[in-house]
């Protein structure tokens, strides 16, 4: 078993990290630094910049002049081959890295070290995308020679804005696609976790990546983030968050008419169909949930289950939450860590108050996890709520936590007016061993994602995000790197 602690001391000391800014380490332009908390625990991880306007003005320049200098003349070939050496990098420093996850935001090591395959594949994807780019040759109604044809041309400087619950994952999505097209990107990590996503740009510039290519400004959302998202000087901004906070970046972007890609939140049904295979199926509902602690934009946190096997059901979900171990990251054999800060934990609260008020009964969990080893940290137990409807509050909003909120079924017609009756459409599970009902099943879903027999596979070759207000735009699949891609048509008149 590895020796985590000591890995972890020697991995940050409570010093000041800076922030990267057209190929420089440096510090806030007003000097204000904010602190790295250890969610776990509390402990002082680092020091970080707290990036405002002037910063991202800075980070934006810096971006822009790349754009137009250097950066452009690489061909797409360099660009591939760099992706390449990321992901080579990304390898031999694949433990630090998730480390560095685990000890920022609190999720288990061992899920954080499991979504290499994912995250290597998609520098390795993105690498395979560079060079793949091309325009079309089209036949016009204009007679004699005249031709016309498309390119396809990066579309400028990216502002991306991330949340906290997937730094690694999250950051790679928004930066390969833009090297592999030739953008350039300021990346506002979230204030709840910036370390990862330092460390990361500091692997990108030994592995070459040119200054200003990339910039990360650290800092909070109400004014480095703002100030990206309403920046003339950027021209696509692509964000994962809250809905609220997608609407706002959406309003503030229409300044200069900014592209916009938002992958929102979610309220995501699991449909456990009568004839499902029940073993397969318990884990797969409860951690649809419970992975990450509920953290999870994917969270299939609705769970309709066929009234004939709803109780049994229900009760196995509720079995296997009651086992799974609570706690910090960096114990090996921790499956559900802690909730990223106190505001946070304070939401969950309140939902784990409110859903008994409304008269749904807990089968499992329900309040925090007490004792010593859990001090400093916001641990809950994982929660099942059985007698839930449609109506409740647990029922309709997004709790982000280990939370589910379980409801019979009696027909297929019902079950699917139900489980797309929220404004979110980001991802639904289905189970059912009878292939026609889950096909119609999953045709009558709306949302951006649906697994059969499986819950939160998510690949760099498959298209995702959201339906409704759950989003727009894609990331993953050969529709991403369109994204970041404008198309330009040019007539030749060879008369
Ligand atoms: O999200 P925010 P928060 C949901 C989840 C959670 C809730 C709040 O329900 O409980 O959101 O979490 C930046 N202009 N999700 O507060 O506010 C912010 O600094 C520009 C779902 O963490 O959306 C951070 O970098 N940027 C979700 C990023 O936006 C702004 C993941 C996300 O913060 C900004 C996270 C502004 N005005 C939370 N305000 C998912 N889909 O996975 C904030 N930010």
């Amino acid at each position: 078993m590895k020796d985590w602690t000591t890995a972890a001391a020697e991995l940050y000391d409570g010093g000041f990290r800076p922030m990267f800014i057209d190929g420089k380490w440096v510090e806030a332009q007003t000097g204000e630094t904010f602190d790295a908390r250890n969610p776990a625990d509390g402990t002082l991880l680092a020091t970080v910049p707290k990036g405002s306007k002037a910063d991202i003005d800075a980070a934006v320049k810096a971006a822009r002049t790349a754009f137009e200098g250097p950066w452009a003349n690489w061909t797409p070939f360099e660009r591939q081959n760099l992706l390449l050496k990321i992901a080579e990098k990304f390898e031999s420093e694949w433990e630090r890295l998730c480390l560095s996850d685990t000890l920022d935001m609190g999720m288990p090591i061992q899920r954080t070290l499991g979504n290499s395959r994912r995250v290597l594949g998609m520098l390795r994807f993105y690498a395979g995308q560079a060079v793949s780019i091309h325009g079309q040759t089209i036949g016009n109604s204009f007679p004699g020679e005249i031709y016309s044809q498309t390119v396809r041309e990066p579309i400028g400087v990216v502002g991306a804005i991330i949340p906290w619950n997937a730094p690694i994952a999250g950051s790679i999505w928004k930066i390969a696609p833009a090297i592999a097209t030739g953008c350039t990107v300021v990346l506002k990590p979230s204030e709840e976790a910036s370390l990862t996503v330092l460390m990361i740009a500091r692997i990108m510039q030994e592995c070459g990546l040119p200054d200003g290519v990339l910039n990360i400004v650290t800092g909070y959302g109400v004014d480095a983030g703002a100030a990206l998202a309403e920046h003339p000087g950027v021209d696509k901004i692509v964000f994962t968050g809250s809905t609220a906070t997608g609407q706002a970046i959406a309003r503030a972007a229409t300044g200069n008419l900014k592209h916009v890609s938002l992958e929102l939140g979610g309220k995501s049904p699991v449909i456990v169909c009568r004839d499902a295979d029940i073993e397969k199926a318990v884990p797969v509902a409860a951690m649809a949930v419970f992975a990450n602690s509920g953290q999870i934009c994917i969270a299939g946190s609705r769970l309709f289950v066929a009234r004939e096997i709803h109780d049994e059901f229900t009760r196995r979900v509720a079995d296997y939450a009651a086992n799974l171990r609570i706690g910090h990251g960096i114990q090996e054999g921790t499956d559900i860590g802690p909730i990223i800060s106190a505001r946070q934990a304070e939401r969950i609260e309140g939902y784990l108050s409110v859903g008994p008020n409304e008269g749904a009964e807990i089968l499992t969990g329900g309040n925090r996890v007490a004792g010593d080893d859990f001090a400093g940290g916001h641990f809950f137990h994982p929660t099942v709520f059985g007698g839930v409807t449609d109506e409740m509050t647990i029922a309709r909003e997004e709790i982000f936590g280990p939370v589910i909120s379980a409801m019979p079924f009696d027909t297929l017609d019902e079950v699917v007016e139900r489980a797309n009756a929220t404004p979110y459409g980001l991802a639904a599970g289905i189970f059912s061993t009878h292939l026609g009902t889950a096909h119609k099943l999953a045709h009558r879903l709306k949302a951006g994602s649906v697994w059969v027999n499986m819950y939160h596979a998510i690949d760099p070759a498959v298209p995702f995000g959201g339906m409704k207000m759950s989003g727009y735009g894609r990331e993953g699949g050969l529709q991403h790197v369109e994204e970041y891609l404008d198309t330009k048509a040019i007539w030749i008149n060879a008369d």
